[in-house]
């Protein structure tokens, strides 16, 4: 490992940790989606993307991110409390957003996070504009915009880093490439995958990474935040495989049982327990033990969120609409109707 990953005194126990935590809360929230507990039926799971994780402890005290749809790990590494993200999943007043933004919309300013977003590519310009704001004011952070691979083939992301490198902006493009776009494959999506070099081509930092290997992820991140705090944008590219469906209902028809086995065999979180035990950083009884927290820690999570209730029909426009300028009448009518119907 290089002096860059060792400074941020990151050991991989601990990357193991919070890789172990998002892959127990994504098995809960799949759990939770069998329960009829969770609002909606979109949701998008990152098991395979715990990689990322590196990334995460790359970042600082400060930092500021926006997420795409396939966001919960992220948000969890970057100190989301299980229990209130669940409570958001589920629609329930205790959540994030009160229940009114969900897996999708879910945020927190309190730890940086400026928002998930549906929109493929949708959070990468807020990304900017956070940046902008900090080189105007002069507070040192960077912002973070995290997305998958389908919006590197959107225009907004094209305009974003011209503006990130025209301006020298405190921003990282981190673009996690899970292979598929809902069912379309990577390299039927895209003429050139080689992303790093469309970065470059823009005067961006472009870096690629194996997201399998957790600790050349923190240190290539670690590399790219550094480069980004002091002004030149970058893009880092993080390699990994969807593990499931690209939401719960898609059972992946597209691809077939070998393809699946063999994405499934770049796990990171086999991979960094099989180094933790090929070093001796860790006995197979510790990680067991470690696994087991995780696990009851979500269990507890989960158990708390489903307790939880909904927001009263009365809350529907609190922090919706700006209080000094209340939705229209017509408009209220029409959804307390369709509320009352759907209840
Ligand atoms: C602008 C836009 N186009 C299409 C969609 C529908 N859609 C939702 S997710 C998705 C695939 C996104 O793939 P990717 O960016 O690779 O993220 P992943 O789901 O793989 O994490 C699409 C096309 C959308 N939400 N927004
Ligand atoms: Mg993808």
């Amino acid at each position: 490992m290089s002096d860059v990953a060792r400074a941020s005194n990151r050991p991989l126990l601990d990357l193991y940790r919070t890789m172990r935590r998002i892959r127990s809360f994504e098995e809960r929230v799949g759990e939770m989606f069998v329960r009829q507990g969770t609002a909606g039926s979109m949701l998008h799971l990152s098991i395979g993307e715990e990689g990322v994780a590196g990334v995460c402890a790359a970042m600082e005290d400060g930092d500021s991110f926006t997420t795409h749809h396939r966001g919960h790990g992220v948000f969890l590494a970057r100190g989301g409390e299980p229990g209130r993200m669940l409570a958001e999943i589920g629609g329930k007043e205790a959540g994030y957003c009160a229940g009114k933004g969900g897996s999708m919309h879910i945020a927190d300013m309190g730890v940086g996070h400026l928002g998930a977003n549906a929109i493929v590519g949708g959070g990468i310009p807020h990304a900017v504009g956070a940046a902008l704001s900090y080189k105007t004011k002069g507070i040192d952070a960077v912002s973070v915009a995290f997305f998958g691979d389908g919006a590197m083939q959107q225009g907004l992301l094209y305009e974003s880093m011209n503006m990130a490198a025209l301006w020298s902006l405190p921003v990282l493009f981190v673009c996690i490439n899970n292979q598929y776009g809902m069912g379309t494959r990577i390299d039927r999506a895209a003429a050139n995958t080689d992303f790093a070099a469309r970065a470059e081509a823009f005067g961006l930092a472009g870096r690629h990474v194996d997201g399998s290997d957790v600790e050349m992820v923190l240190e290539t991140a670690a590399a790219a935040m550094t480069t980004a705090r002091s002004g030149t944008p970058g893009l880092l590219t993080m390699t990994c495989y969807r593990f499931f469906g690209h939401a719960r209902m898609d059972k992946s028809p597209y691809r077939d049982a070998a393809e699946e086995a063999e994405g499934r065999g770049h796990d990171p979180v086999a991979a960094a327990r099989a180094r933790l035990l090929d070093r001796s950083e860790a006995r197979e009884a510790d990680l067991d033990a470690l696994d087991a927290e995780a696990a009851q820690e979500m269990d507890a999570a989960l158990d708390w969120a489903l307790a939880q209730t909904q927001p009263p029909g009365a809350a529907m426009f609190d922090h919706v609409y700006a209080p000094d300028e209340p939705p229209p009448q017509p408009l209220r009518d029409r959804l307390s109707d369709v509320l009352r119907e759907y209840r």
